[in-house]
């Protein structure tokens, strides 16, 4: 593969804080894709989507790994992350699949870089080691004040679908203040890769902006398009 090569395939991570919605959409932008694009398009998630991976998420997320301190918590982030992309994303990439990801290397760079307090240079060393050529074609950063996210995970938990907070959904405020300033300052180093959603919109109205940045960036995933007029059926 070349620089940023996806093997074929197309790649879109989805980015955020805590309760941003990206679960939420892309199950919206999966459903789209698969109706416009006439691509398969595989859905899956960070930390976990493979069989190793998703072992390393428990770990991870249940609070076992942070006595180790971030860097060990890097570590086991870009352990999962290796597999997953061996074993699920490259795969699917090289069969010339969509490829939608909640979560990737951007996150490391948020909560264990800016907000764990990692050095960026050693972060940027071990995501080249890790992911090599295999990059995002398209980042959709969902972004919303943290509190409202952090209000909708707890909506959530209240509502039986979650468990309780998980590890980094514990973290002071202070700590998700840190990781929105961090996802805005990645989109605007590479705003070529990189798209701001507003998350603190209704979901539909999320949806639709989501769809519209989609069409524009990545026109070669609706060979149709002349038949949509802003992401409906003209
Ligand atoms: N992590 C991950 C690292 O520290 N380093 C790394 O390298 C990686 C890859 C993963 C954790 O691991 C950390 C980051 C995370 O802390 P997770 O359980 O996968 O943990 O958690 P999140 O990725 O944060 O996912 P969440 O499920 O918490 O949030 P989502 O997916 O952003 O939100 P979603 O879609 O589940 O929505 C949350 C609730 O809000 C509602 C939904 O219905 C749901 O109830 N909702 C809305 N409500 C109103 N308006 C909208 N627009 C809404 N959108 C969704």
């Amino acid at each position: 593969m070349t620089a940023g090569d996806t093997g074929g395939g197309s790649f879109i991570t989805f980015e955020g804080g805590e309760g941003a919605g990206k679960s939420t959409q892309i199950r919206r932008l999966a459903a789209h894709l698969r109706a416009q694009s006439g691509r398969p398009v595989l859905t899956t998630r960070e930390p976990g989507g493979s069989a190793k991976a998703e072992a390393i998420r428990e770990a991870l997320l249940s609070g076992t790994a942070k006595r180790y301190g971030p860097f060990a918590e890097a570590l086991l982030f870009s352990a999962a992350r290796i597999d997953h992309l061996d074993t699920l994303i490259r795969p699917a990439l090289a069969r010339g699949e969509i490829v939608l990801c909640d979560r990737f290397t951007d996150s490391t760079r948020a909560y264990q870089g800016a907000a764990g307090g990692l050095d960026p240079a050693v972060l940027a060393s071990l995501e080249q080691v890790v992911v090599g050529q295999t990059r995002p074609d398209l980042t959709l950063i969902l972004d919303c004040d943290p509190e409202l996210g952090l209000a909708r995970a707890r909506a959530r938990q209240a509502a039986g679908a979650d468990e309780g907070p998980d590890r980094f959904e514990a973290e002071a405020l202070a700590f998700h203040a840190r990781l929105r300033a961090a996802f805005l300052a990645i989109a605007a180093d590479e705003p070529a890769r990189c798209a701001v959603v507003n998350a603190a919109l209704p979901a539909d109205a999320v949806e639709a902006a989501i769809r519209a940045v989609v069409a524009d960036r990545l026109p070669r995933l609706f060979p149709n398009a002349s038949e949509t007029v802003g992401g409906h059926a003209a």
